[in-house]
């Protein structure tokens, strides 16, 4: 018992003088003291060697020791992680850090936001909604007569469980329930992914983005349109840039209009850009067919409105000379690296 009790004043000594450092030795000190296997537990098993009459005399040294074996474990965790002393056994602060590989922006995404952001800054509104759509947002509202061939299967992913559902084909969805929504006036753009069942090719791909801009209220003209659509182009290309609009065709726009704006590689004289004209197709657009607005129960006696849309992949080839429609979703990063700032 005497000596028992001897060893326990020697390894308070021992606990006194023990070098905690750092996280080793904090470990090193917690096994050796503390552990499963360790002293404190090894001193509680001497309890059944103890006479009766002293186990509790022993009980109160015992517990007096592991507070003691604790209360230096636990000041010396506090402090061993932070003091610099400790940190350079372990970690060397004075190292450069690992460098995080930065990544960039896709250039559909830049190219994106950069028609978003000059559409904000005319009072447009960004609008989203389902990729999965009904007929009648897709197609019908739209003025899609049954027979009409965007409609035909080859064109449109449809959903095999409900034949009514399939894949938008542009986002012209969302301006219908903006429109169903009956809260005027509309001042939208619509950016998003739409998808076409086309074989894949260096010009074709089952998915694109587009951009689509509504706007409608009173006395909403054509001239508007044009202004509009100028601003937009003289904010993307620069102020000396100019367009021209031919008659179209669309079911969902009447009058309907394409835009060409004037080479931007050339300036005019003609390149493998505009394929020698000086001009180049950027988007469609044309005033909201009375239909469509019936369709979604605004009166066209009293409103009117026009519409635009646009392939992000098309407007961002052309700013970058990307010649091949399958690089923008195969992800290779040799490709990807490349765009790391503004347009
Ligand atoms: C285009 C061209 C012309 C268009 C029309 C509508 C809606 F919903 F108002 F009828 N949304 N988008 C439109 C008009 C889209 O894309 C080439």
């Amino acid at each position: 018992m005497e000596a028992i009790l001897g060893q326990i004043e020697a390894y308070r000594k021992e606990i006194e003088a023990f070098e905690i450092g750092n996280a080793a030795q904090l470990e090193e000190y917690r096994i050796k003291y503390l552990g499963t296997k360790g002293i404190v537990k090894a001193l509680f098993g001497e309890m059944r060697n103890v006479p009766t009459e002293r186990k509790k005399e022993f009980g109160q040294v015992l517990n007096d020791f592991k507070q003691f074996a604790e209360g230096r474990y636990e000041s010396a965790r506090d402090t061993a992680g932070s003091s610099p002393a400790a940190s350079a056994s372990s970690i060397d602060l004075s190292l450069p850090g690992d460098p995080l590989p930065a990544g960039s922006r896709h250039p559909i995404s830049l190219v994106r936001n950069r028609i978003i952001g000059i559409f904000q800054r005319l009072g447009f509104a960004v609008a989203d909604g389902p990729e999965v759509e009904d007929d009648w947002h897709n197609f019908t509202a739209l003025n899609l007569p049954e027979n009409h061939p965007a409609r035909d299967m080859q064109d449109t992913f449809y959903i095999s469980q409900n034949p009514d559902w399939l894949l938008r084909t542009h986002t012209s969805n969302v301006q219908i329930r903006e429109m169903e929504k009956g809260k005027l006036p509309i001042r939208i753009i619509c950016p998003g992914r739409v998808y076409r069942n086309e074989t894949i090719s260096a010009r074709a791909h089952c998915f694109f983005h587009q951009v689509e801009g509504l706007y409608i209220d009173e006395h909403v003209s054509f001239a508007d349109l044009k202004q509009t659509l100028y601003f937009f182009v003289q904010e993307l290309y620069g102020k000396d840039v100019k367009v021209r609009f031919r008659p179209s065709y669309f079911p969902f726009t009447e009058p309907s209009a394409e835009m060409d704006v004037s080479c931007f590689i050339c300036g005019g004289p003609g390149c493998r850009v505009c394929k020698q004209t000086g001009w180049v197709e950027i988007l469609g657009c044309g005033m909201v067919h009375p239909t469509v607005l019936e369709n979604c129960g605004i009166d066209p006696a009293k409103y009117t409105g026009y519409a635009f849309g646009m392939g992000i992949e098309r407007i961002t080839m052309l700013q970058y000379g990307i010649n091949d429609l399958r690089l923008f979703s195969e992800n290779d990063v040799r490709f990807l690296r490349q765009f790391t700032g503004a347009v």
